[in-house]
């Protein structure tokens, strides 16, 4: 048998940046969920990509905050940070909006010895892709990482190129996970998290940070449609009311988004039952945290 290669990588970065699109992206396929809103990523998500000898295994982790009133967000920089040092590489993910102001934490991985690869997103965005170039020289001079390597997430552009970056960081030893394998989240927990993408779009500002979402049941029918009931949790009643719409009109087209993206992604018809419940202060409360699954 060929040598195998196979080794863990982290992708982290600010929130907002692209390290849910570009996980995606190396995977050809959704595992994470994207908007345009920061701190969409709550969780720690794996992302298995077996190609040639090669194993990479991908964790996306929520943005790196600095806001940590609430227990839900110091969850979330725990689950950005932890495993920072039991990693093989470090992709530290940056858009052009980075100026270098807050490099705290970029300063901070390069103590690490765990090689840092960082990656400059989103240059889709300029025309002129001369003008990144004083961008770039600026970060070699001010930061040892091992590589930069612009790209676009969103396009594609790079991507292949930054996996074979990653590649040659990767220790010789036997693939961890089947080689079909492309995520060890199961079926439920991407449910939650479609439902959750969906309520990150529709609703304003912030409301999507006060609510988290739960599956009730996950059944599989006799005739092959899945039928799942899942609540969104609020804060409070005026929460609830404002998720539900007009005469449940909102709620009706988050559900039937929702509805829509799982029928592709789990390859099923899906019944979705779709119910919006009040449990004051669970995202403070670190023990209904761990209830809800933010463990
Ligand atoms: N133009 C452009 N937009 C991108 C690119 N990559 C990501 N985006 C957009 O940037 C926004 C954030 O993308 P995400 O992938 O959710 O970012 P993230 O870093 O995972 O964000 P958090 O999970 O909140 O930390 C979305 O609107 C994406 O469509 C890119 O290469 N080009
Ligand atoms: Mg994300």
């Amino acid at each position: 048998m060929s040598e195998q290669y196979c080794g863990y990588v982290a992708i982290i970065g600010r929130p907002n940046v692209g390290k849910s699109t570009l996980l995606n992206r190396i995977l050809g396929q959704k595992i994470s969920i994207i908007s345009r809103k920061p701190q969409t990523t709550r969780h720690q998500i794996l992302g298995v990509k077996t190609q040639g000898q090669v194993q990479a295994l991908y964790v996306d982790t929520p943005g790196i905050h600095s806001r940590q009133h609430h227990a839900i967000n110091r969850y979330m920089n725990r689950a950005a940070t932890s495993m920072i040092h039991d990693v093989d590489v470090i992709v530290w993910v940056m858009d052009l909006k980075w100026t270098g102001e807050e490099d705290r934490i970029v300063k901070y991985l390069q103590g690490v010895e765990v090689p840092v690869i960082a990656v400059l997103n989103k240059v889709d965005q300029v025309k002129d892709k001369a003008t990144l170039l004083p961008q770039l020289s600026a970060l070699h001079q001010r930061y040892a990482f091992k590589e930069i390597m612009p790209l676009s997430a969103k396009q594609g552009k790079g991507v292949a190129q930054l996996e074979g970056l990653i590649a040659k960081q990767l220790p010789q030893q036997n693939w961890l996970f089947p080689q079909e394998q492309v995520t060890d989240r199961s079926l439920r927990f991407m449910a939650a998290e479609l439902i959750r993408e969906q309520l990150m779009r529709h609703l304003g500002q912030e409301l999507p940070y006060a609510l988290t979402v739960e599956i009730d049941a996950f059944k599989e029918q006799a005739d092959g449609r899945m039928h799942i009931i899942a609540s969104i949790i609020v804060d409070r009643p005026s929460q609830k009311a404002m998720i539900i719409g007009k005469g449940g009109s909102k709620l009706k087209e988050i559900g039937r988004l929702a509805r829509l993206t799982m029928n592709q992604q789990f390859d099923a018809r899906v019944h979705l039952d779709l119910w919006v419940k009040v449990k004051s202060g669970w995202a403070d409360d670190e023990r209904a945290l761990r209830s809800l699954g933010y463990d």
